[in-house]
């Protein structure tokens, strides 16, 4: 006789799996709770204390942690000494191991103390799965309750469940059981400097095409840490794409940078207008006007609820998605009228602590570039003035999020000019000084992510109504772009914390 022990934490779909096994001639051994609650439903159980002749103890903490368990899983069937000892010690088989653990994953962000927390830690249940898991060869082991059917139907049509079902089954066994440990790992202790690094993510999706359409690719969320790219709510629109999600994340992250209403515009994970204003609508339009061209297609993020009028805007150009906290009734009512439109609501800030960044054959980690500046150091004979500053913060929230070299303009909490992504300096100030040339304006301020190694960058830019500059400074050659800037009549100021993205 078959036997099949079942211990279930979510008992979803578990009624109608035991009822199929027990009338296909299975025997079915249980936990407590599921136990109890298969035997209310008229399913023919036995109870684990009866196999283990021991009764669960430490409040559960042992149940089926005991030989007559494992043994009955782990024993090679083809294996006569195995069997031997079996007979021996009065051990019968155990051929389907249905188990899902407790909710770890879930309770670990609830709110209730750490002693609650560790206690939902499984221990019982991962040791089953994966001494099942071990034993594919003779033994079928369901670790998600999706996979009930898939067994179901093979057994239905085949009488066996196949090998290639088998190792299927335990391969997900050994998924599951690395990333839950993992989140545990975590919750313990997220130093990043341990000896291997515990990432916990699940599959929230699998995406059309990734970068480009050749590509296979998944958006994975991270189990523990629920940050932004995992709370976010689709209103309208087409499937997220992996780039539409990069880009996203980039817009996003940009806008949370701001307490006044900012409208972020991004195109290929580049910023290409910022601006920040009194009401979402004007933080638009300026955002907008600053470069009508780049917006085409992009992705916008906005920190504040989008309202109708911005919305209708919005819908007069082609764009890939708008990011926002929340929209109103009527503006949603407008954006809808773009069916494409990707309307996302994201109700959390981006808080993650951590960035991955895969090398070949590596994993590069490091903690979040989560600063602006602590203090500024006044380096030049001219100081900015208030307005000038706010500015300069401005700017230099924005060139925090350019590819490096990055060097941006700006006036009036709008960006001008946006160099980035330049592998000189320079070319990254002669990119942002063109594109804010057009607007014919003067007493611009500049920001840079990295120091001036000359003091080519001051003269080029003060030529070109830049009056203002902020950079970390570092440079050996400091002191040359202070003269400089000193020579010329303009200010610079120096952040001393370095924004590279490389
Ligand atoms: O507390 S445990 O770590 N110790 C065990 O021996 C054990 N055996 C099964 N947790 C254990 N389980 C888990 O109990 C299973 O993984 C399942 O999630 C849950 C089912 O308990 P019940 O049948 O009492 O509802």
């Amino acid at each position: 006789m078959k036997r099949a022990l079942i211990s279930v934490y979510d008992k979803e779909n578990i009624l109608d799996f035991a009822k199929f096994l027990v009338e296909n001639g299975v025997e079915i051994i249980s936990t407590g709770g599921t136990y109890k609650y298969l035997k209310e439903n008229n399913i023919d159980v036995l109870e684990v204390s009866s196999v283990t002749g021991v009764n669960e103890m430490l409040d559960g903490r042992v149940k089926t942690l005991h030989p007559n368990i494992h043994g009955g899983i782990l024993a090679i069937r083809s294996n006569e000494n195995h069997m031997k000892s079996l007979k021996e010690n009065n051990i019968d088989t155990i051929d389907y191991v249905i188990v899902n653990l407790y909710p770890f994953f879930e309770k670990v962000n609830d709110n209730i103390s750490f002693e609650e927390k560790v206690e939902f830690i499984d221990i019982g249940g991962p040791t089953m799965l994966r001494s099942a898991a071990k034993s594919f060869e003779d033994v079928v082991v369901i670790s998600d309750k999706k996979d009930y059917e898939l067994v179901k139907n093979e057994l239905i049509n085949d009488k066996v469940v196949s090998y290639n079902t088998r190792k299927y089954l335990a391969s997900k066994v050994f998924n599951l059981t690395s990333s839950y440990d993992a989140a545990i790992a975590n919750f313990l202790s997220d130093d990043i400097e341990k000896e291997y690094l515990s990432v916990s993510y699940k599959k929230e999706m699998n995406l059309r095409y990734g970068e480009n359409s050749h590509q296979k690719a998944v958006f994975y969320t991270d189990t523990v840490n629920k940050s932004a790219m995992n709370n976010i709510e689709k209103l309208n629109g087409k499937e997220l794409s992996f780039n539409n999600i990069r880009d996203m994340d980039l817009a996003w992250k940009l806008a949370c940078e701001f307490e006044k209403p900012a409208c972020v515009a991004t195109k290929h994970s580049t910023p290409c207008g910022v601006a920040v204003s009194f009401d979402v609508y004007s933080a638009y339009i300026k955002a907008y006007t600053s470069d009508p061209v780049s917006i085409f297609g992009g992705v916008i993020a906005f920190n504040k609820t989008v309202d109708e009028k911005t919305a209708s805007e919005l819908v007069k150009i082609f764009l890939e998605i708008v990011i926002a906290p929340d929209f109103t009734e009527k503006a949603l009512e407008v954006l809808k009228t773009k069916k494409n439109l990707r309307v996302i609501k994201c109700s959390v800030k981006a808080s993650d602590k951590y960035e991955y960044i895969k090398v070949d054959g590596g994993i590069l980690v490091q903690e979040a570039d989560n600063t602006i500046y602590d203090e500024l150091e006044f380096v030049t004979d001219k100081k900015p003035s208030e307005k000038e500053l706010d500015d300069l913060e401005f700017a230099m929230k924005v060139c925090k999020y350019v590819k490096s070299n990055a060097i941006v303009i700006a006036k009036d909490n709008v960006t001008l000019g946006i160099g980035g992504g330049e592998v000189s300096r320079i070319w990254a100030s002669e990119n942002a000084v063109e594109r804010a040339k057009k607007f014919n304006l003067d007493n611009l301020v500049l920001a840079s992510d990295a120091f001036f190694p000359f003091s080519d960058v001051v003269e080029y830019v003060a030529k070109n109504k830049v009056v203002s500059i902020i950079q970390p400074g570092g440079s050996i050659k400091d002191q040359d772009s202070i003269d400089k800037c000193n020579e010329l009549g303009i200010s610079m100021v120096f952040s001393k914390i370095r924004h590279f993205k490389h």
